[in-house]
């Protein structure tokens, strides 16, 4: 049986990937930090008794930052792929916290290499680096290929910039299997609450349901190349099975503005909104619903712009060039936009559902602070 061992499977990525490997056949060790809470919520549903015999998952308390912990773990696992995944991944986030980013999203990626090469696990381990679309940055060139030279703007992605190239040095010096997928943005019903997307579908819900009035956005403009954090996961995998180490780009090759990402939230539960104004002033209200479950008063002003989720540097425009990926891995996304924000957003309309029954029934008085970044 192949032994995974994933950083980071607690968050979106992690829990698709488990779900993956474990499908595959692989015993999949994860490390998780410990937190005053329990932060295993998304891989809960695959949460086994640890008397049980013949663990498909296990999981082990560790940090990034911590390299002695990262080694120990390594150690006793000894597994065949390690996916890099765990970071301090908001960029908005690292401008607030840019030594800590640096830290486990730079250094920690350096202490998972090292910790492969100091116990002398370079011939059985491939590591699998999760780089990011941010690392091209101020746009250079478009499409963005594995050739785009980067140009990073936030400490998020130098600290990133910093793990691909450490990837690359460890590949070339020792001879290690270590790659870098350069993954566009992904998303999920699992995404981060925080994340826009995510931000968006929950706000929708909301509004729809009548559990909140508005929400406030930043930069509408920006373009993303937005996937299915499910093809992405098998993407990775697929990475890692290659006879030769090479970093690839995965991509949908198609971007979006951010407005148009609302707009379609919105289409899917048959609501029509209009933007009006410009910069802050930017406004969308309601212009119809054709959905008997979901009516809002026309006209109603339903999304605003706040300057505070603006960026001090940002990237305007990502748009991958996914055609390696395609030729040399056989990888084809199943999901296109339209098919994800429907999935996004009737997952949220189902979770706020029950937040809808409770609050109609006096159960609850509901507060909402996704909304801040
Ligand atoms: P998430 O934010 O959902 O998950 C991040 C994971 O890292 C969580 O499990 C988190 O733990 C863990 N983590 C955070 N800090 C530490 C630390 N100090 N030590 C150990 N683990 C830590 O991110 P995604 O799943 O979306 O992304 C996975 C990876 O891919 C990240 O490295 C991200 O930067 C990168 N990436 C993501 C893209 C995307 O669009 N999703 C695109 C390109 C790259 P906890 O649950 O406790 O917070
Ligand atoms: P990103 O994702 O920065 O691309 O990083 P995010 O969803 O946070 O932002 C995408 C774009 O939307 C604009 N935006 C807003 N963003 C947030 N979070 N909140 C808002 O209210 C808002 N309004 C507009 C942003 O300015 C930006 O242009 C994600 C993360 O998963 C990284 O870890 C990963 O490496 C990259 O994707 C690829």
């Amino acid at each position: 049986m192949k032994k995974a061992l994933i950083t980071g499977i607690t968050g979106q990525d992690g829990a698709y990937l488990t779900e993956l490997l474990i499908s595959k056949g692989y015993q999949v060790h994860g490390i998780k930090r410990r937190s005053s809470l329990f932060n295993t919520q998304r891989i809960d549903h695959l949460y086994q008794d640890p008397h049980e015999k013949d663990l498909k998952v296990v999981l082990h308390y560790g940090d990034l930052t911590d390299s002695t912990n990262i080694i120990r773990i390594v150690q006793e696992v000894q597994p065949d792929e390690i996916y890099n995944l765990g970071a301090m991944s908001h960029v908005k986030v690292s401008f607030d916290s840019p030594e800590y980013t640096a830290n486990v999203d730079g250094l920690g990626t350096l202490r998972i290499l090292e910790a492969v090469r100091i116990l002398g696990m370079i011939d059985k381990t491939r590591i699998y680096q999760a780089s990011t679309s941010e690392l091209y940055g101020l746009v250079q060139e478009v499409p963005q290929s594995e050739k785009t030279p980067f140009y990073p703007r936030s400490p998020y992605a130098v600290a990133k910039m910093y793990g691909y190239w450490i990837t690359v040095n460890y590949r070339e010096a020792y001879n290690m299997y270590a790659v870098n997928g350069i993954l566009f943005n992904h998303e999920s019903p699992l995404r981060g609450e925080t994340f826009v997307t995510r931000k968006i579908t929950r706000g929708v819900a909301r509004i729809a349901l009548g559990l909140q009035d508005k929400i406030f956005l930043g930069n509408l403009d920006a373009q993303r190349d937005w996937g299915h954090a499910k093809d992405y996961v098998e993407a990775m995998w697929r990475i890692l099975q290659q006879p030769t180490p090479e970093d690839y780009v995965i991509a949908t090759g198609i971007t979006t503005r951010i407005r148009d990402f609302v707009r379609m939230s919105f289409e899917e539960l048959g609501i029509e909104v209009e933007f009006k104004g410009e910069g802050a002033d930017e406004k969308a209200y309601v212009v119809g619903c054709a959905n008997p479950d979901f009516q809002l008063p026309i006209g109603k002003e339903v999304i605003g712009v706040d300057k505070r989720y603006f960026r001090p540097t940002e990237v305007d425009l990502l748009l991958g060039d996914p055609t390696k990926a395609k030729t040399k891995l056989n990888w084809k996304p199943k999901y296109d936009l339209k098919g994800l924000v429907n999935d996004m957003i009737w997952a949220d309309v189902e979770l706020f559902r029950k937040d809808k029954y409770l609050q109609t029934g006096g159960h609850a008085t509901l507060r909402y602070h996704d909304d801040s970044y």
